[in-house]
């Protein structure tokens, strides 16, 4: 982190009255208060939380989203393991610098890894009534679905819920919980 902070000094010295120096600084001296120099945070009461998955087990257990014993959290964590594997498949395509390499690694994810990981994922899906878990609502859905529009985009697949009809379910679940509705309806768009 201190080696960012320098680097940025550097760029910022070279590159005086540039904005976008300006903006780079201001989003190091951002990332530098943040638990691991990343985002996502979650700041309650001054405390921050930092990792996106601990944020969302945090939350789970804090709010009776989690398992009732260690077998129920043990299916939960293993099922969110799993959607972050797809998410990690198609992030090591988007990643890869050279561009005909990026479509090799596509093509071979769409041969090799996407069709089993989607089918797995919809046929647990299928299993648990609509649910990621347990047959029931739990935090596992919000992170899926929390990442859906992101795995569309990653996946190359802008109609995934259509090839897996069953991904709609928890989609439809989690999305028509009136708090997070009103949220979502008064957030900025952001396109991925
Ligand atoms: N394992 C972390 C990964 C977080 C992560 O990679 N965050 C990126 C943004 S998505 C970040 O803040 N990177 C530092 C930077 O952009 O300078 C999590 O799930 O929260």
């Amino acid at each position: 982190m201190a080696l960012m902070y320098s680097s940025a000094v550097v760029y910022i010295r070279e590159e005086q009255n540039n904005l976008s120096a300006v903006l780079l600084i201001l989003t190091f001296s951002f990332l530098i208060d943040t638990p691991f120099g990343q985002m996502p945070v979650l700041e309650i009461d001054g405390k921050k939380y930092a990792q996106s998955l601990a944020i969302s087990r945090y939350l789970g257990r804090k709010y009776g989203l989690a398992g009732n014993d260690i077998e129920e959290d043990f299916e939960i964590d293993q099922i969110v393991d799993f959607v972050n594997d797809i998410r990690a498949s198609a992030a090591s395509v988007e990643y890869e610098q050279d561009a005909a390499n990026k479509e090799v690694k596509h093509e071979e994810n769409m041969k090799n890894k996407y069709p089993f990981q989607l089918n797995k994922l919809s046929e647990i899906i299928t299993k648990n009534n609509g649910f990621l878990a347990l047959g029931r609502l739990t935090w596992a859905d919000f992170v899926f679905v929390g990442m859906f529009d992101y795995l569309k985009k990653m996946l190359r697949m802008p109609d995934l819920e259509e090839q897996y009809p069953i991904f709609k379910k928890p989609i439809e679940t989690v999305l028509s919980n009136p708090k997070l509705k009103a949220y979502l309806d008064s957030a900025p768009k952001k396109e991925f």
